[in-house]
Parts: structure tokens; sequence; C-alpha cells
């Protein structure tokens, strides 16, 4: 990857492991937001024959350079942190070969994609150093912004956060029809947005405290595709943006600064049946939306993350949970060329046959934290090295074991899975091998921007519950299992998650 930073990094006097908050604010002082200039992921289409489209991944070690003259030890994919943008269409068959060249086990993961348990990238699909894995499967869902990063059992955190993770868009036949932006890096942006922290001397900072281990990896430097605050230079009046949370652990809750409406055209798994106005909305970890914003004013304007409360409850969740205003990216619309598109008033709605009439089976999920009654003892326990049996972080009272099944279910079967949170934290849930709709959030409808296909649903703390409805694929296997888990990866790496089988 091309060195990327245009920044000074600021070194403080009397170093500690970590670089303390005062000094994320002096950089912040020393280095005003926008900078740095917005980098576009590289787009890769494979190697086309026909209807069979080959890829090559190659997982390397690198140096980034995320501020000026410091080289940042990094992960990534064809590059030195992220990997390319992929891209395929429904119908393809695609064949994605993954190289290992680091010197630990890896896997990739597919996020969103329906496919073949064996295809699917999760624990039970290790790349051992120096080996490859092909993983190959044919595209049978609508066109989507999907992603694709590191699932390795217990160590998906910190791959992740080190660089394992990339976008992987998705067409259709009637994707390219709907007259939407839809020139890739001009009008069409990818923006994988994560936040990190850093050590004095330019190294990540990953799990030093207590509080990262509870709840997941947070840092106050905002990256977009690999870039600190970066601004990225409309060349159009109204841009399209996929805006994708590739954080550990992080909620987003997006506005523009000037507070300017923006329209959402799709959610995780594909298009909104019609664009919906807001003028914020939260993005989960995992999660994507696709917003289109006119910038016809051509004026700079900051995306942001606003300040929340981490969602009341007790004190010290609130204070733990909680976020100060963050900047993520500058859009400077100065030199914007006039668009001939404008925002559709009707996309589409989704052919996935999704009929409450149809379902067969309701199963219960609660998530579940151990704070309390002998928790943090048996954390300090899974920190020392011990199993965590019945540990910390828990779906219905069990911690993640590779070698339990804890359920099946029935290829082509509809099923309503009700997931109730009943630990102080807001978890984002995801399910692997499914596009699923949220039916309700605590009895009542979803918000119209979450009414879209999706794969990750936010459960809010303090016994929320929330219903989704799903359709499992024709794909079965009796051996290999899918994943359900938190999404916060700390969470998922320590325990929360649980494995189905579909035959
Ligand atoms: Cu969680």
């Amino acid at each position: 990857m091309k060195k990327q930073s245009r920044r000074t990094f600021i070194k403080s006097a009397g170093a500690s492991l970590l670089l303390p908050l005062s000094t994320t604010s002096l950089l912040a002082k020393t280095s005003p937001a926008g900078l740095n200039t917005f980098v576009v992921p590289p787009l890769n289409t494979g190697v086309r024959e026909g209807n069979k489209v080959s890829y090559k991944l190659s997982i390397n070690a690198g140096k980034t350079e995320f501020f000026k003259g410091v080289n940042t030890p990094t992960l990534g994919l064809n590059q030195s942190y992220l990997g390319p943008v992929l891209r395929a269409k429904r119908g393809d068959t695609v064949s994605i070969k993954v190289e290992n060249h680091i010197n630990d086990v890896t896997t990739v993961h597919w996020h969103g994609m329906t496919l073949p348990a064996n295809m699917d990238g999760g624990p039970h699909q290790p790349i051992n150093p120096n080996k490859s894995w092909v993983s190959e499967y044919e595209i049978r869902q609508e066109a989507a912004t999907l992603w694709y990063h590191s699932h390795t059992m217990h160590k998906t955190g910190p791959q992740v956060y080190f660089g394992l993770a990339g976008m992987f868009i998705i067409d259709d036949e009637g994707s390219d029809k709907l007259g939407l932006p839809d020139e890739y890096g001009v009008d069409d942006i990818p923006c994988t947005i994560q936040d990190r922290r850093f050590n004095q001397d330019g190294t990540f900072s990953y799990l030093n405290t207590m509080q990262d281990n509870m709840m997941g990896m947070k840092g106050f430097i905002i990256m977009v595709n690999g870039v600190v605050a970066p601004t990225l230079v409309a060349k159009s009046t109204l841009m399209r943006l996929r805006l994708h949370n590739g954080s550990n652990a992080r909620t987003y809750n997006l506005a523009f600064g000037d507070g300017r409406p923006f329209h959402v055209i799709a959610t995780d798994c594909g298009f909104l049946h019609k664009p919906f106005q807001t003028n914020k909305i939260s993005l989960a970890a995992a999660e994507r939306i696709e917003i289109l914003v006119d910038v016809s004013d051509r004026k700079e304007v900051m995306l942001k993350s606003l300040a929340s409360s981490g969602g009341g409850g007790m004190g010290m969740m609130r204070m733990m949970g909680g976020d100060k205003e963050l900047n993520i990216m500058k859009i400077d619309a100065r030199q914007a060329k006039q668009s001939t598109r404008k925002v559709p008033t009707i996309l589409r709605k989704s052919n996935l046959q999704l009929d409450q009439k149809n379902v067969t089976q309701t199963r219960k999920f609660s998530l579940q934290m151990g704070m309390m009654g002998g928790g943090m003892g048996r954390m300090m326990n899974r920190m020392n090295g011990a199993e965590n049996e019945g540990g910390m972080f828990r779906i219905n009272g069990k911690s993640m074991d590779i070698n339990r099944i804890d359920f099946q279910v029935k290829a082509n079967s509809t099923e309503i899975w009700e997931i109730t949170n009943d630990s102080p934290m807001a978890h984002p849930f995801h399910v692997h091998n499914v596009q699923f709709r949220i039916l309700d959030r605590n009895g009542k409808r979803p918000h119209p921007s979450e009414s879209g296909l999706k794969d990750v649903v936010l459960v809010p703390g303090h016994h929320s519950r929330v219903r989704i409805l799903m359709k499992f694929p024709e794909y079965s296997d009796a051996k290999i299992p899918y994943m359900y888990h938190c999404h916060i990866l700390e969470h998922e790496d320590q325990g929360m998650m649980g494995q189905f089988t579909v035959v």
C-alpha cells in the first residue's frame, strides 16, 4: 500500500505505554481534521472466464505510515493494511485463493454471504502459516455491500484490528438500473470506518486495559480506509457513500456537521424499498448502510459521530459506554461537478421470500456478561490462561466451544430468533449465512432505516428484545457449523458465540 500519511505524530514526554487522552487531544489540536487525502481502496474484480471469477488474496504483515514518519506494524491483504474491494455479480461463481504469509493461523470469513458452511471462512476453516485455502461458491443473493475479515478462534479481534478486513460489493441484474450514482471511486465511494489507539512508539495499542476486555476495543483516532481523518474531494454533487463500520466495538452515531439531511438507500444486505431521509443514523460494529448525500451547495462538510450517553443504566456502564463527539471524514465539495443523478423516489422490493406464515421454529437467545456473580473472577481466570467454560461472555449461559453444536436448523426453513440482551451494554448480534428482517424491537416495529435486509442487529442493554425473521438457504452440512455471535470482536473472542448446523 502506498505510504498514506500526511500528519505529524506527536510524541509526548514521559511516555507511558498507552497514548494518553491528553495526547490525542493535542494531536487533534495540532493537526486539524481534513489534512489527509482520502484513499479509495483498489477495486479487484478478479479474473473472469464466463461466470467464473477468480481472485487471489495474500495475507501479509507489513508496515503502514498512518502518521508522517511513523511506521506502524500492520496486517493486510495484498497491501500493508486492509484489503482490496472485491466485486462480483449475482450468478457468478467466485473462487478466492487466500494465501497465509503471516506467522499465525488465520481465516477469511465472507460476512453477509449465503454460502456452503465449508466455504464460510469461520473458525472451522483455519489457514495455517504458509498454507492457502480456496473458497468457492455461487453468489445467489441480491446486490449489497458486504465485507470480509479474519474470523480466527480467539484471535478475530487482534487480527481485524491490525488490518485483516476489506469490502465485498455484490451487484445484480437490476442494481445498475436504479439510477443511483455508480461510478466507483468517483460518486460511489467505499468507506470502511475504524477507530484505533496507538502506543508512544507508533504501534497499535490493543487490549491494554480491563475496559478493553469488557467493552471491546475502542480508540479515539478515527480512520476511513486506513487514513486518519481524511478529506474526500467530492467530484459530483450527489455522492453515494457505502458506509461500513469495520471497528472492533464502537457504534457510530452518524450525522453531518451542519445537520444536513441524507437518504439511506441500503442496509447490510440490500436496498430499501424506497430511500429514507434522515439527518442521523447509528451504525454498529459490522453494520453497513449506503447513503446518498447532496453536496450541491459545494461546501465543506464533516461527517461526524455525535456524542452519546452509552445507553444509560448503571453509572459505571454509562461512563464506560458513553462516547464523545468524533470527526470521521470531511467532504470537500467545492469543485463538485453537477450530477446527472437524482435521489430516486422508489428503489425496489427484495424478492427474498421471508414470510412469517412459514415460520416453523422460534428460538430464544439471551446475551449475557458475567459482571455479577463471580464473572469478574472468571474473567481473571481467563486472563490468567484458564479456560472459560461458563465464562465471562455467554449466550444462553454458555461460552463458545468449538466442539459443541448448539442446535440444528432445517435447510429452506423459516425461523424467528428472539434475542434478549441480559447485560447492561448493547451487543451487535450477527448470524452467518442468512439475510434477515427485523420484526420488532421490544414489540415495536423497527425504524424505517432498519427495514431492509440485514445480517447484524444491535440489541441494546437492560433486557431489550429484538425479533428477527430469516429463511435458511438450501445449503446443508451435518458436520460443519455456521456461527452466530456478538460482533464486538473482544466479546466474540471471549465466548459470546455459538454454532448451528443446517441439515
Ligand atoms: Cu457483545
